[in-house]
């Protein structure tokens, strides 16, 4: 069921980089993990399955692997932020691992029509399944990757919610799990984790929600079994293991704004042009590319999807933070 028709994406062994070239292992990696197929998934280890929904998926030719470098696989499950699972990027994928997100239920709620309890793969059906599309990644703290993800987009999400005119955003909230959430016992964040974005983003056509990476159910430490991803935004706002999906009148309070709020805006759309209170955000350390040190890059306005997502900002100040 993980066995996939080739893309014209999946290059011949033979053209790949040998592996001494480390900054182009990705794509090397990329065909061992989809070659291996559902081995491939036993020996990740991690991957409980608990969306398989839609699998295989297809590529949306809108947004494919052959316009950007996807990172190697074994980075994108292997270097974190994942609080709940430790503050280390190493530690989620360890604590991690015996965390079973099934069954899951996710809960549509708030101002909407169609209030609803539903089981994450029939969710998945109910929305006509799934599409992979690679986008670019950037953390706030100034690493980016490239990531094949498997998802849907998250305005059919909102469609079948059927928010009522008085919803002007969609709050998202993470798991509350401290028996299973380790990092929930400490007080690293203030717990549940919350995300939101106005109702205008959550119906942008970038906005997905993720249920898979590389073609594989999502493994734990990305967000099992689903999460949000904004690919025009810092990291952070793309909140993990979503169980509530709720419309709201007013702007939510988001996790790390809560806990910075000096440093940690609502909006929090990439702008290089405006610095982080301690760090510059003009550029971005490539994770998995040029060695030890790291490659470094200019970091994109909108992350690179200024084309795409300018208008929705017309008449907001992008040099402020918020
Ligand atoms: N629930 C939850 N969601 C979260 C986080 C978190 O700690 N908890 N970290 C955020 C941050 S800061 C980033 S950069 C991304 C990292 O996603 P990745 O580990 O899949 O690369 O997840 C975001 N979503
Ligand atoms: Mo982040």
């Amino acid at each position: 069921m993980l066995i996939r028709t080739p893309k014209d994406w999946e290059l011949p062994e033979s053209v790949v980089t040998p592996e001494s070239a480390y900054e182009l292992r990705p794509r090397r990696d990329f065909i061992k993990t989809l070659g291996l197929g559902l081995a491939g998934a036993a020996l990740g280890g991690n991957n409980i399955l608990a969306a398989t929904a839609g699998f295989p998926s297809k590529e949306n030719p809108a947004y494919p692997a052959s316009a950007l470098k996807p990172t190697a696989y074994e980075h994108i499950i292997s270097y974190n932020n994942f609080y709940e699972f430790g503050t280390d990027k190493a530690e989620p994928k360890d604590q991690a691992k015996k965390w079973k997100p099934e069954p899951w239920t996710v809960e549509l709620a708030g101002l909407v029509r169609n209030p609803a309890k539903i089981e994450v793969n029939d969710l998945i059906n109910k929305l006509g399944g799934i599409e992979q599309r690679v986008y670019r990644m950037r953390c706030v703290e100034a690493w980016s990757m490239v990531i094949p993800w498997d998802g849907f987009q998250l305005s059919k999400l909102v469609a079948l919610a059927d928010p009522k005119p008085e919803a002007k955003f969609l709050k998202m909230t993470t798991l509350l799990d401290p028996k299973n959430m380790p990092g929930q016992r400490e007080r690293s964040l203030d717990w549940p984790y919350v995300e939101g974005l106005h109702i205008d983003e959550a119906n942008h056509e970038l906005a997905f929600i993720a249920t898979g990476i590389y073609g594989k159910p999502i493994p734990n430490q990305n967000g099992a079994p689903l999460r949000l991803v904004v690919p025009w935004k810092y990291g952070f706002k793309g909140v993990k293991s979503i169980v509530k999906f709720e419309f709201v009148a007013e702007q939510p309070l988001n996790t790390w704004h809560v806990m910075q709020s000096r440093e940690y805006g609502f909006l929090a759309n990439v702008n290089p042009m405006v610095d982080h209170p301690r760090w510059s955000q003009a550029s971005e350390r490539i994770i998995g590319a040029g060695g030890v040190l790291g490659a470094r890059q200019k970091t994109l306005m909108f992350n690179g999807y200024e084309k795409q997502v300018a208008p929705l900002y017309q008449g907001v100040d992008l040099r402020k933070y918020f």
